[in-house]
C-alpha cells in the first residue's frame, strides 16, 4: 500500500515534468507545433521531434527487407527514406506488357521497418522523366488523406512528409492523386507496405515473444490489361497516358487479366524461390492494394496469424488460408518442418495457376518421415 502511494507520487511528479518539458519544447522552437512534442524513454519525459536520433533506412527491392532490429533498441527514432518515383514498362509475363507507375522502380514498391512510437520521414521525388503528378497515402497514418494531401509532386518536384507511426503492424502505402487516377495508379502498380514493429517484438496468442529467421514481402498486383482481337496479343503503349483509356474500359469488368506476386509471373518461383531451412521460421508479408485475396502456403500452415497484419490484436493461429483484403497487408510466421519446394499461392486457384498469383518456397533439411511418409509408391491396385 505504502509503494502504491510511492508510485504514485512519483507518476505526478513524472507527469508533471512532462507537461513542463512539454510546454519548454514547443516553446524553444518557433516552427514547432504541438503536435511535434513526443514522449520518449522510461520516464514519459516530452522532447521534440527534432531532438530525436535520425537513421537513414536504406530501401531495398522486394521480396527483402532493409536491415532492422527485431526488438526496438532505445527511444523513438525519426527514420528517414527517400524513394523515386518510376513510371516505367514491366513484361509482367512474357510478352505481356504494361505501363507502370512504380514507386522505386519495383512493383510493389520497398517495404519499410520502423517500430511503433517512431517517425517515418519520406522524400519522395517524381523526376522530370515522369509523365504524371503522384503522391502517397501511408494507410499507417493519421491525417490529410493518410498524406495523399499534402504529397503531391509534379515531374521535377520532391516532397518531404513525416508521419508518426503509432500503430503496430503492416500497412500498405499507395499513390492517390484524386478522382481516376486513384485507381488507375495503384492497378497500375503503384503500392508497397510500411512495417510498424511494436517496440518489444512479436507476440504470439499467448503473449510470448515471437522471432523470425528471415522475412519476405510478397505484394500482390491485379493487372488489367487491354487485349487486342485482331492481334491475338495483348497491346502496347508507349506512355501510361496512351493506356489509360483502353485500361479503364478492362477495370471496369473488375476482372484482372494478369495476377502477379512481385510484378511478374514467376518472380518467385524456380530459380527466384524463396528459401529457408527445416527449423527456420519465416514472416511472410503480403498486401494487396486492391482486390482481396486469400493465401496459402501448399503443404504448410500459418502458425501465427495477424488478421490485417494489426499487431495490436490477439493473433490466429493454427491457420490453413488467411485472407488479405484489398487495401490492407497481413503478415503470417510459419516454422518449416519438412523440407521440399512448397508453392505458396491465392488460393482462389484460377488466380493461382491460370492468372500468375503463385510464388514457391525452397527449404532444405532432413525429411521428417513421422509427419509424412509414402508408404507405397503408386502401383496397380491389387
Ligand atoms: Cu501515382
Amino acid at each position: 500500500m505504502k509503494d502504491m502511494m510511492k508510485m504514485k507520487r512519483r507518476d505526478f511528479l513524472l507527469s508533471t515534468i512532462a507537461a513542463a518539458s512539454a510546454v519548454a519544447a514547443v516553446t524553444s522552437s518557433s516552427t514547432a507545433a504541438a503536435g511535434d512534442a513526443v514522449t520518449v524513454g522510461e520516464i514519459g519525459v516530452k522532447a521534440d521531434v527534432k531532438d530525436l536520433e535520425r537513421v537513414t533506412q536504406k530501401l531495398v527491392n522486394p521480396p527483402f527487407l532493409p536491415e532492422h532490429d527485431q526488438v526496438a533498441k532505445g527511444d523513438p527514432k525519426v527514420i528517414q527514406v527517400t524513394m523515386d518515383i518510376e513510371e516505367k514498362e514491366i513484361e509482367v509475363k512474357p510478352g505481356v506488357f504494361v505501363q507502370a507507375m512504380t514507386f522505386n522502380g519495383t512493383n510493389p514498391g520497398p517495404m519499410m521497418v520502423v517500430h511503433q512510437g517512431d517517425y517515418l520521414e519520406l522524400t519522395l521525388r517524381n523526376p522530370q522523366t515522369n509523365t504524371m503528378t503522384h503522391n502517397i497515402d501511408f494507410h499507417a497514418s493519421t491525417g490529410a488523406l493518410g498524406g495523399g494531401g499534402l504529397t503531391h509532386v509534379a515531374p521535377g518536384q520532391q516532397t518531404i512528409l513525416r508521419i508518426k507511426c503509432d500503430r503496430a503492424g503492416v500497412f500498405v502505402y499507395h499513390c492517390a492523386p484524386g478522382g481516376i487516377m486513384i485507381p488507375y495508379h495503384v492497378v497500375t502498380g503503384m503500392y508497397g507496405a510500411l512495417l510498424v514493429l511494436p517496440r518489444d517484438g512479436l507476440k504470439d496468442n499467448n503473449g510470448k515473444s515471437v522471432t523470425y529467421d528471415k522475412a519476405y514481402y510478397i505484394g500482390e498486383q491485379g493487372w488489367y490489361i487491354p487485349f487486342d482481337e485482331k492481334t491475338g496479343k495483348y497491346k502496347r503503349y508507349g506512355s501510361p497516358i496512351a493506356a489509360m483509356g483502353d485500361t479503364l474500359k478492362i477495370m471496369e469488368g473488375l476482372s484482372p487479366t494478369h495476377i502477379t506476386f512481385n510484378g511478374k509471373v514467376g518472380s518467385l518461383t524456380g530459380k527466384n524461390s524463396m528459401t529457408a531451412k527445416v527449423g527456420e521460421t519465416v514472416l511472410f508479408l503480403h498486401s494487396q492494394a486492391n482486390e482481396d485475396t486469400r493465401i496459402h502456403l501448399i503443404g504448410g500452415h500459418g502458425d501465427v496469424v495477424w488478421p490485417g497484419g494489426s499487431f495490436a490484436n490477439t493473433p490466429t493461429v493454427d491457420r490453413e488460408t488467411w485472407s488479405v483484403l484489398g487495401g490492407e497487408a497481413g503478415a503470417a510466421l510459419y516454422t518449416f518442418k519438412q523440407p521440399g519446394v512448397y508453392a505458396y499461392v491465392n488460393h482462389n486457384l484460377i488466380e493461382a495457376v491460370m492468372k500468375g498469383a503463385l510464388a514457391h518456397v525452397s527449404v532444405e533439411g532432413k525429411w521428417n518421415n513421422d509427419l509424412m511418409e509414402q508408404v507405397q509408391k503408386a502401383a496397380p491396385i491389387a
